[in-house]
């Protein structure tokens, strides 16, 4: 028997839950080998702290990817965050085309922006530089304000249409090679959830669970984390989305009704069992 193994390429906020805290116990949970490449290290996530520390880690990424392929070690998947900057972004290209086996599925979440604002630090050209590197995914997972900044088009607020959603599904789907699966996805406001755009068989899906009321950090660090978990242990890519929209759901529904300090992400950790039972 062969154990399934993931890259998994972000930062490290060292406070906050997001990124590799969040993919790294996630990933694990679900019975897959979890190797990371921290691309900065951070004191905490850069949403609502001030004054963090960010030591640039650009010139360690390709050292470890060389030494990795001295070593002859192969992924099942390669999945990449937050990048702090154009040039890790360069970077990228050419690891994944380095670790790419026959089989890899690379993951790209394009993590810079949210609700129409780019996060701070980002450069305005930052979002066509991550689109260039959306090509080489097997699946990118964007929510609605990256996905827009991507194809270079104005930000609106939901509740969405149907068509919208298809069409920005379909636009999507001409920038990468590979499937879709977008999140931040409302069509009233009584739901929330994602939308799917599956290369294989060109068939658009939904997946949504009552929508809550309160916006956390790291939560599509989670929805990611699950979806590629549950890819991997062999849902398809409805299956892994519906996993990963229930299980997001639940961990914020968690915190919001029983957390009300934990106001920098959300408590995972207490709901991951009911991870590992859904990717059965
Ligand atoms: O969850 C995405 C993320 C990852 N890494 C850093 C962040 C954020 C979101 O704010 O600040 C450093």
């Amino acid at each position: 028997m062969k154990q399934k193994r993931v890259a998994a390429i972000h930062d490290i906020s060292c406070f906050g839950k997001c990124s590799l805290t969040v993919a790294l116990p996630i990933i694990s949970a679900c019975g897959i080998e979890t190797s990371v490449i921290p691309t900065a290290v951070l004191s905490t996530h850069t949403g609502g702290f001030k004054n963090f520390t960010f030591r640039d880690l650009t010139d360690d990424i390709m050292p470890i990817v060389n030494h990795w392929k001295q070593n002859n070690i192969e992924f099942d998947a390669l999945y990449s965050g937050y990048l702090g900057s154009i040039e890790q972004v360069e970077i990228l290209k050419e690891v994944f085309d380095k670790l790419k086996g026959k089989d890899t599925f690379i993951c790209i979440d394009p993590v810079m922006a949210d609700h129409g604002v780019l996060y701070g630090g980002f450069k305005p050209e930052f979002p066509k530089s991550m689109s260039s590197l959306c090509a080489k995914g097997d699946l990118i997972t964007p929510n609605i304000t990256e996905a827009v900044f991507m194809l270079g088009e104005e930000y609106t607020q939901g509740p969405y249409t149907k068509e919208y959603i298809d069409g920005l599904l379909c636009r999507l789907a001409k920038i990468t090679s590979g499937s879709v699966v977008l999140t931040g996805v409302y069509f009233d406001d009584q739901k929330l959830g994602a939308g799917c755009y599956n290369v294989k068989t060109g068939q658009i899906s939904y997946a949504f669970a009552q929508r809550i009321d309160k916006m956390y950090h790291g939560t599509g660090d989670v929805f990611t984390s699950s979806l590629l978990s549950a890819y991997l242990c062999g849902k398809t890519l409805e299956q892994a989305t519906a996993v990963a929209v229930e299980f997001t759901a639940l961990c914020i529904k968690d915190t919001k009704e029983n957390f009300p300090d934990m106001w920098y992400s959300v408590n995972f950790e207490r709901n991951i069992s009911k991870l590992i039972e859904k990717v059965k």
